[in-house]
């Protein structure tokens, strides 16, 4: 079994959770937020077998759209390691993680 982390863009998450409930997967939904820009996206836990992860990977690339933005002005931008940052970044579709899961209760 896994268990996948997908972090979404807000605008995109409703089609995502649409999608995901759709096709029959289960799923919760986190409210949190980008550590870089500092604004709010979700994140979708989704616990699976292992024979569906590339099916639910379908469904979110499906929903998850890619969007250049502007970086806004923010100290927080500002510290040495993003100093060279360009002012507009691409973001998204998703960012998925896949966990091995050693046990799943349901009790
Ligand atoms: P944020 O951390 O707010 O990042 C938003 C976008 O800013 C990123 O888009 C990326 O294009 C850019 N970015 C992030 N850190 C940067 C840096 N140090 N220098 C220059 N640009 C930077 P995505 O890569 O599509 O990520 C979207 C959101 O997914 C992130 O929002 C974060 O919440 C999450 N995420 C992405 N990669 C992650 C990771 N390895 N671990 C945990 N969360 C991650």
């Amino acid at each position: 079994m896994k268990l996948l982390f997908a972090i979404v863009n807000n605008d995109d998450s409703k089609y995502v959770n649409s999608g995901l409930s759709k096709a029959g997967f289960p799923v919760t939904k986190i409210a949190t937020t980008g550590g870089f820009l500092m604004s709010g996206n979700t994140t979708f836990l989704i616990g699976i077998n292992d024979e569906q992860v590339d099916e639910v990977i379908e469904v979110i690339r499906k929903y998850s759209k890619k969007r250049v933005v502007p970086m806004p002005p923010d100290p927080i931008y500002t510290t040495a390691s993003v100093h060279a940052a360009p002012a507009k970044i691409t973001v998204g579709g998703a960012t998925i993680f896949i966990i091995d899961v050693e046990r799943y209760l349901h009790v």
